[in-house]
């Protein structure tokens, strides 16, 4: 993959003041595939979303009304822990909030638990999950996500290191503590956010 160390948009800073990308990051315009073990078969006839936990209201939905909800488009940097970072990308799906306004979350929810097709788990605040750049994708660039990117759908939480975008994802439980995810098992932070590195807990 191309890596552009000295390209100019390094330089950028972002409207916060902190530098547009991350300390110990290098930009690429490839877009590298990363995960463990196999792609899950994933068929758009029997998938189902499940948000599930500490909410009032439990919601399953089939592809078609999943694809029916309100769509939204969002443009966000990716930042991996294993230092590549990809500028500019584009994405369609629904947008977090919404989903969590049909299914209201209990006072005492305060972590997400994304749960995916193949057994992938990992854990966001659900804090950092508010705003409309954290997303449930199905497109990137105007195309469907390819399997190995993750479709049919994925996660995107932009803010935090990329493992914290589930690939293949089919549900969100909601917890009152926090709850380490697969590679949050294995040594990744808790958290996740690239600005300070939290890399390994
Ligand atoms: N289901 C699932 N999602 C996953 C992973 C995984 O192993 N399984 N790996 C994570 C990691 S470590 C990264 S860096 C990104 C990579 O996404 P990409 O292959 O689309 O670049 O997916 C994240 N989401
Ligand atoms: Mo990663």
């Amino acid at each position: 993959m191309a890596l552009f160390t000295r390209d100019p948009r390094t330089l950028e800073a972002r409207d916060d003041g902190r530098p547009r990308l991350p300390p110990g990051q290098r930009l690429t315009d490839g877009w590298p595939v990363l995960h463990y073990g196999s792609i899950p078969k994933v068929d758009r006839a029997t998938w189902t979303f499940h948000i599930f936990g500490l909410v009032e209201q439990e919601i399953t939905l089939t592809w078609d009304e999943f694809m029916a909800l309100p769509q939204s488009n969002s443009r966000s940097d990716i930042h991996c822990v294993t230092t590549w970072s990809k500028f500019d990308n584009d994405w369609e799906g629904v947008v977090i909030d919404d989903l969590l306004a049909l299914a209201r979350p209990k006072p005492e929810a305060a972590h997400a638990i994304f749960h995916s097709y193949g057994g992938y788990t990992t854990n966001v605040p659900l804090a950092e999950m508010h705003g409309p750049e954290n997303m449930l994708v199905h497109s990137h660039d105007g195309a469907p996500l390819t399997p190995e990117h993750g479709g049919p759908l994925r996660g995107l939480v932009p803010s935090l290191y990329f493992w914290k975008s589930a690939k293949w994802v089919r549900g969100i439980e909601l917890v009152a503590e926090d709850r380490a995810g697969f590679w949050e098992m294995y040594g990744y932070h808790m958290h996740g956010d690239p600005w300070t590195e939290e890399r390994y807990g």
